[in-house]
Parts: C-alpha cells; structure tokens; sequence
C-alpha cells in the first residue's frame, strides 16, 4: 500500500505561510510521497516559493511538483523551480523521475499542460502564427507525456502529475466559456495510448474532483477541490503489476 499525499494550486505567500507550514508539515505522517500539482505560488515569485521551500526542506518524505501558469506569472519560472529544487523538491517539466516509495517503484511523469479545450470547443492548429504557436505548445506537452510514459513502462506504479486538466469531467463546475484555458483532451491522447495508473491535475478551483481517461483514474487536486490540504489516495499496488487500484477517499 502506498499512501499518496496530493494537492494542487497551494498558491503559497508569506501571507500563508504558517497554514502552509502547517499543513506539510501534518502529512508528513500520514503519506508515504507528496505530489504537487502546479500553482505552489501565487504570482510567481521567487520569494513566495521560499515559503513551499521551508515548508519542505527537512520532510523526510519524497516530494514531486509541477509547476502551474501561476508561478509562470512573474516570468520567473526558472527562479521558483531553482529555490524548491534547492530544498529537495523533485521539480518536474515535461519530464519524469522514478523513485522507491514502500517497497515499490514509483514513476512520475510531470509536466505543466497547457491549454486548448476539449471536443466541442477546441482550439484548432489554424490562422495565425501566433495561435499556432499556442497549439504547438501543447503538443509538446503531450509528446513529452508519451515519451515520459514510455519511459516509466517498468515501474510498479504509474503516475501522470500535471497543472491543467486532460480531461472536461473534472472541470465540470467552472464555466463553458473558459473550458478551452483549463486543459485539453489531447493531454489525455498519450495517457489512453501508453497508459498509467493515476493522473493528477489541478488549475480548475471550481471543478469536479473525479474523472477517467478509459479506465484510468483522473483527480482535480485542487485544494479548493478536495477541501482540505492534502488529499490523501491509498494506493493497493504489487511488485511487476502495473494495475493498480485506487482505494476511496481516505483523507
Ligand atoms: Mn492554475
């Protein structure tokens, strides 16, 4: 059994920073691996990452994050990875790690997503260079997701860690109109293909907290999703089985 301590759009600032402190430094106990879906900041600042930072730097557990369109903000992405990295988070973008976590190999493949909507209202590689360029971004994303997969195929659990969703069923609750910025289904199209065992995401704070991709199961994380600082996921795994069952809510 491993137990998986996730959140998303933690938005940290000196402004919270004993709730921060607080609520990493509570399920250090009760979890096994911590995953962090993007948003750690609230504009990206560097100083605002130094709180997450101090929050995690003496955790004796494995900590993995994404980075999310907030910490992009103040166009210091490179900063606020540099200082969590610093203090021993596994920072992933569009990229992967693997780890042993009770007694099992985990992987993670991490990347922050993009946007482009889902069937109905999606962005089309069409026009100008410029909204070409934002569908091409997210191509990137998804080919990283694919290739990240393809690298992990070994391990016992299989992990997706993004910001935004690559799936409509867990951003169901915010409105129609800003569907097409919350994710996009082609960041599910490598999941369905090369498949994995839980897909993490955070971003939409008004969305719904379950979704799938076929069989796989997808959680919104968001901490205004769960409701509460961490949620907590059991998951049943085996050495050299890649079918992993995520037990209920376990909180
Ligand atoms: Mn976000």
């Amino acid at each position: 059994m491993i137990r998986i301590a996730a959140a998303g759009d933690v938005h940290a600032s000196e402004a919270t920073r004993d709730r921060v402190l607080q609520a990493f430094d509570a399920v250090e106990s009760q979890s096994d691996v911590i995953l962090l879906a993007g948003d750690l900041t609230t504009t990206g600042e560097p100083e605002q990452a130094e709180v997450l930072a101090d929050a995690v730097r003496d955790l004796s557990i494995p900590v993995f994050a994404v980075l999310g369109n907030h910490d992009c903000h103040a166009g210091r992405a490179e900063d606020v990875r540099a200082v969590i990295e610093e203090a021993g988070v596994r920072v992933l973008d569009r990229s992967w790690k693997a780890c042993e976590v009770a007694g099992l190999e985990i992987g993670v493949v991490g990347t922050k997503g993009f946007v482009g909507g889902f069937p109905g209202s999606a962005l089309p590689d069409f026009g100008e260079s410029l909204m070409r360029s934002v569908y091409a971004e997210t191509t990137l994303e998804a080919e990283a997701i694919a290739k990240g997969l393809q690298e992990i195929v070994h391990c016992d659990v299989r992990i997706v860690l993004l910001h935004y969703a690559p799936v409509q069923e867990t951003i169901e609750g915010e409105p129609p109109g800003i569907h097409v910025m919350l994710g996009s289904d082609r960041l599910a199209t490598p999941i369905a293909e090369y498949g994995a065992d839980l897909v993490l995401h955070g971003h939409a704070h008004a969305g719904s907290f379950e979704g799938h991709i076929g069989q796989i199961p997808v959680y919104n994380v968001a901490v205004h999703v769960t409701g509460r600082d961490f949620w907590i996921f059991d998951l049943e795994g085996a050495r050299g089985r890649s079918a992993v069952e995520v037990e209920g809510p376990a909180g």
